[in-house]
């Protein structure tokens, strides 16, 4: 327990801490990409990403710091990226909105709403023919629920039995609307209940829960051999692509966030830790996280642009 719950917290740590010197260094202008920020959803990719094994398949969308730094654990490429360097994950092609790292499991993501969703299932479909024994977990706003491909993908996966995780992270909101303006039914998981696939919900912001639940969602999958869906609530702290906070938009008040802060993902990791830990204990794992961004974001700012004769090598145009 303790040993898990240290890994757990050094992961929302870390995604915390690199997310928080995004949004004090942004504004040099240095990192040309726009951001959308994991801040506040840190428990659901952290304990989804920690229940799933190297070797297995993750997709998600633009929205990905999280997953990556979840899967990848690494800062050095995260930034260079960010900074549109030659030593970023993709030279700095890709930006924020686009980030991989396929030697991590974390195969694609994607700046167009759902369109990860089919391809994960195609992924899916070829490891269940390989007989391989992979899982894929394709993350996705409320959002992408009402694109059309969710639900031809979600029908075809069902009929298919493919071995697929469908990870909704359901903040409420797409940009500004709120989902009681978008939805034609009360809720998500009743839907989805019709099809041919096991749901697991929760509003938890506790990874050990999610990561708990994911287990139990992978182990449906392997025995049941159909897909899964998690539906799981949280509150996006920040404006939907920026740095900063945006309560006074008037599409959404500070008193809801209030009420998420106050069980806010790693403080409340970090409560629990000292159960089993000393606060020095504690304090060492994050000194060594804030340590590793900042050299990695040093080496990032003096990092080469590529350069321009290299610019539409490994880009689809
Ligand atoms: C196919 C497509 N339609 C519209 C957009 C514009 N768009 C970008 S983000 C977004 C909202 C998505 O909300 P959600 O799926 O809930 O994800 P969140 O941003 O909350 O993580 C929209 C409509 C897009 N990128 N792609």
């Amino acid at each position: 327990m303790k040993d898990l719950n240290i890994e757990l917290y050094r992961k929302l740590y870390l995604i915390r801490k690199a997310e928080d010197a995004v949004r004090r260094d942004y504004f040099s202008d240095k990192m040309k990409t726009p951001m959308h920020m994991s801040t506040g959803g840190e428990a659901i990719c952290v304990g989804v990403c920690h229940a799933l094994a190297n070797t297995d398949q993750v997709m998600g969308t633009y929205r990905s710091h999280g997953i990556y730094l979840a899967k990848s654990g690494e800062t050095d490429q995260f930034f260079a990226e960010m900074y549109g360097k030659a030593t970023g994950m993709a030279k700095g092609k890709a930006g924020s909105m686009h980030l991989t790292s396929p030697k991590s499991g974390l195969i694609c993501t994607s700046a167009i709403v759902g369109t990860t969703i089919p391809v994960a299932a195609g992924a899916a479909y070829a490891n269940k023919m390989q007989k391989n024994g992979k899982m894929v977990a394709v993350f996705f706003g409320d959002g992408a629920i009402d694109e059309g491909v969710f639900w031809e993908t979600l029908n075809s996966a069902c009929v298919m039995k493919l071995p697929v995780l469908f990870v909704c992270e359901d903040n409420d909101i797409a940009v500004h609307i709120p989902g009681k303006d978008r939805h034609g039914y009360r809720s998500i998981s009743e839907v989805v209940e019709r099809f041919d696939c096991t749901v697991f919900t929760s509003d938890s912001t506790d990874a050990e829960v999610i990561h708990k639940l994911t287990q139990d969602a992978l182990k449906t999958i392997r025995d049941s051999g159909r897909p899964a869906f998690m539906h799981l609530k949280y509150f996006r702290y920040l404006e939907h692509v920026g740095v900063n906070e945006d309560f006074n938009q008037g599409y959404r008040d500070r008193i809801e966030y209030e009420k998420w802060r106050a069980k806010d993902p790693v403080d409340l990791q970090r409560a629990k830790l000292l159960r089993w830990c000393k606060e020095d204990e504690i304090r060492a794992i994050e000194t060594e996280i804030e340590s590793r961004i900042e050299q990695s974001i040093k080496k990032a700012d003096a990092a080469p642009f590529s350069a321009p004769n290299e610019l539409y090598e490994d880009v689809l145009a």
